[in-house]
């Protein structure tokens, strides 16, 4: 069903990623025991005091994968992951993958909003949460989740507290009776690697957020070619901070990117510096990725130089705008090279070399890890810009998917009638191939690099008995970029203030990233000529009030 749905690669392209090397016709799950093979009793996986070997990874997740079985999940069965950064997270995944069940990279974040609109979509048949999580009872809202979904879906709980109802993770995990027996079985069942190997969350622009099919094939040439262009090797010990089911962390090259080279992964639930610093002097991590909001976190407290930070040769940043000036201060505040990255859920992945001059690395946010990328810089009407000059990106490669999944309308709208992903940013192409992202055209709200749809946020405020009209818009933010504002025409006679928009959204089970943080009552929106609140004159009238912003 999942499968069938995907809207494919046109078959002559599809042969020509196949004869390059890209697709290597594998599924993910079976590269678990070539590192185990390879690897041993390497460490693989750190999360605290736990450790896995590459062996143990392998034993672990076929463990789990048979367990799924005997649970009735079935290859092609979709499945919502919200785990936050431990390692029972690489465990789920790579399981999910061995057997052809596909994960949906949920955020902790999220809950019933997101939740119950995406399990609804997928038809997913269970829920994988932690019991507790930062004070939060997740088993109990997959619980509520599944209750209201199609179909009967499982809930499985990750932690010591699993109430009855629920499947306990860890027992799941131990490995039992024959290894060997138990590796043929699963490799007889093993997916195509043209299919879907997992789903991606895209920000989105309208409603919820859009599911993104990723297949075998197109993730791992996205994992090695990431790997390729951050230099990783055995000798990478990989930093998780951001949330392991964003791209990103998961695959850009991650954590998946540390494993198919042999290195350790190194998992943290936070990007809280003190646990950073301290996990990055005691693991000696080489390499890490962060948003520029968490960038600027870390180079403020490396200034109290508590912690020896001199194991670390990259960081990655990108997910939102890094100012030149900003960059140009990374790698001396944590004395480490860095590589910016523009990347997105849909595809393309950018890097600035592992050794690029301070220029590009400065000022630039990468070329494509690909030579079969294709880019594409247009204007309002779709016609390609001169060299140089900025207009809206458009992508195509043997890992960016031909479409969202299940999403016909909104197909017609992203991706051209010749398969051009149209990304929303704008952007420059310099003389010597680096992207250089100078804006946005899409309805999005950038939050430190979590992704926040003005239409799903305007849809939630319209249905308030006191608003008349909304529009939801970024306002700047020195610490994270941007925040959600939203102006509100209302209803003659009420009032309205944003606690009680805060309070409304969070009783409807929207993440709390996504409340918005300013609310603006106005006479009247200024409107487009077609009628549709002008956003880019609501923009302008953030940015003329600073002084304003709460
Ligand atoms: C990453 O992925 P997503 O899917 O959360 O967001 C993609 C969008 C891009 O279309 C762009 O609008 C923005 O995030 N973005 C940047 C950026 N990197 C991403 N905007 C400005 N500068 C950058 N460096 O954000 C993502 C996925 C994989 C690797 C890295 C980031």
């Amino acid at each position: 069903m999942i499968n069938d749905t995907m809207v494919p690669w046109p078959a002559d392209l599809a042969e020509v990623y196949r004869a390059a090397g890209c697709w290597r016709g594998r599924p993910l799950g079976s590269y678990v025991w070539d590192w185990a093979e390879r690897w041993g009793e390497r460490t693989a996986v750190v999360d605290g005091d736990h450790r896995l070997s590459y062996l143990d990874l392998a034993l672990s997740v076929d463990a789990l994968a048979e367990r799924f079985a005997l649970l009735g999940l079935r290859p092609g069965d979709s499945v919502l992951v919200q785990l936050p950064n431990r390692w029972e997270f690489v465990v789920v995944t790579l399981a999910c993958f061995r057997l052809g069940v596909v994960p949906v990279m949920m955020l902790p974040p999220h809950r019933e909003h997101e939740l119950t609109s995406i399990g609804a979509h997928v038809r997913a048949k269970a829920l994988i949460v932690p019991d507790v999580w930062r004070g939060y009872d997740h088993q109990a809202l997959a619980h509520r989740v599944a209750a209201s979904l199609p179909e009967p879906a499982q809930v499985l709980v990750a932690g010591s507290q699993v109430r009855s109802g629920s499947v306990g993770l860890r027992a799941l995990l131990t490995p039992r009776g024959d290894g060997g027996a138990r590796r043929r079985w699963l490799d007889e069942r093993a997916p195509a690697a043209s299919d879907v190997a997992l789903f991606l969350l895209s920000g989105g622009t309208t409603g919820i957020p859009k599911l993104i099919n990723r297949t075998h094939d197109d993730y791992e040439y996205n994992i090695r070619s990431c790997a390729r262009a951050c230099a990783f090797g055995p000798d990478t010990v990989y930093l998780a901070v951001l949330p392991a089911g964003h791209n990103f962390t998961l695959g850009s090259p991650g954590i998946l990117g540390a494993l198919h080279s042999g290195g350790r992964v190194v998992l943290l639930p936070s990007p809280h510096p003190e646990t950073a610093f301290k996990a990055i002097e005691t693991e000696r991590v080489t390499a890490t990725s962060a948003v520029p909001a968490v960038a600027l976190t870390w180079m403020a407290a490396a200034e109290a130089g508590r912690y020896d930070l001199s194991s670390l040769r990259h960081i990655h940043v990108g997910g939102s705008v890094l100012a030149p000036e900003i960059a140009a201060r990374v790698g001396p505040a944590l004395g480490c090279r860095l590589q910016q990255v523009y990347g997105m859920a849909e595809g393309l992945i950018c890097y600035t070399g592992a050794d690029a001059p301070a220029e590009v690395a400065h000022a630039t946010q990468g070329r494509p890890v690909s030579p079969y990328d294709q880019l594409l810089v247009v204007d309002r009407d779709g016609r390609p810009v001169a060299p140089g000059e900025i207009g809206e990106l458009l992508t195509r490669g043997p890992y960016t998917p031909r479409g969202y999944y299940d999403a016909a309308d909104q197909n017609a709208i992203s991706f051209t009638p010749d398969g051009w992903y149209r990304t929303g940013d704008l952007v420059r192409v310099t003389a010597d191939g680096h992207v250089v992202v100078c804006g946005r055209v899409k309805e999005l709200i950038n939050r430190g690099g979590e992704k926040i749809s003005a239409g799903e946020i305007e849809t939630l405020v319209q249905e308030l008995p006191q608003v008349a009209e909304v529009a939801a818009v970024p306002v700047p933010d020195p610490a994270v970029g941007e925040r959600v504002c939203v102006f509100v025409r209302l209803n003659p006679g009420h009032r309205l203030t944003l606690e009680e928009i805060a309070s409304a959204l969070t009783a409807r089970g929207l993440a709390a990233f996504k409340i918005p943080e300013r609310l603006e009552v106005v006479d009247e929106l200024p409107h487009t000529p077609v009628g549709k609140p002008d956003k880019k004159a609501l923009r302008r009238l953030l940015v003329a009030a600073p002084a304003e912003v709460a």
